[in-house]
């Protein structure tokens, strides 16, 4: 099947990234950082790593992303700051390289609250969570009402095997769907 890799964002170990982790973790050089501003760096620490992945995905390697453009609209935009609608979170991330599929591991927030240090990093709120599954919610209702990028949702309480298992199936069927296919541009149609 060819090389795979996995990659996340935030990439919390770039220059960007770094700042990102402040935020995150909400230190003190971060108190006056504005959602516009964590919005774009979020956004900028893909666009430094836009090259690498085009780079890697015409030389046939599989990237497996943990969070990308989605997480951004979703969780900016959950903040119901006035102006940072849908559409003014998704303009920063338009053309970068898309995803071919997208696999949401949904689970109910509360369940998830009792998993791993959960509550550390700023965004790690019961209720806040919630508001941005809404959107994760209505984001995927919009791509498939347009046909866009297709999402697959897993129920992530499941087994750790019957979850890869899931994941393997919707990743072979993609992989054949799109191998012969360019590289699309996020948010464009
Ligand atoms: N997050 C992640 C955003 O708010 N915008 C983004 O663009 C991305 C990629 O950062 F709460 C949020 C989601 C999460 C936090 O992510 C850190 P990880 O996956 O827990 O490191
Ligand atoms: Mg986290």
């Amino acid at each position: 099947k060819g090389p795979a890799e996995s990659i996340r964002f935030p990439d919390r170990t770039s220059h960007i990234g770094k700042l990102i982790n402040d935020y995150l973790l909400s230190t003190k050089e971060t108190e006056n950082t504005s959602d516009q501003t964590i919005h774009l760096l979020f956004s900028a620490n893909r666009w430094e790593a836009a090259k690498d992945i085009e780079t890697k995905l015409n030389n046939g390697v599989t990237l497996v992303c943990d969070r990308y453009a989605y997480s951004g609209v979703a969780f900016s935009s959950a903040k119901n700051v006035p102006g940072m609608d849908l559409d003014w979170c998704r303009t920063c991330d338009r053309g970068l390289p898309s995803p071919d599929c997208i696999i949401y591991l949904d689970m109910p927030v509360e369940n998830a609250a009792q998993r791993g240090d959960f509550g550390n990093e700023r965004y790690e709120k019961i209720d806040f969570q919630k508001q941005v599954r809404e959107k994760f919610m209505a984001l995927k209702k919009g791509d498939e009402d347009a046909s866009l990028v297709p999402w697959h949702t897993i129920d992530a309480q499941q087994s750790i095997e019957n979850i890869s298992e899931q994941i393997n199936n919707i990743v072979d069927n993609v992989m054949e769907a799109v191998k012969e296919k360019p590289i699309r541009k996020l948010f464009t149609d």
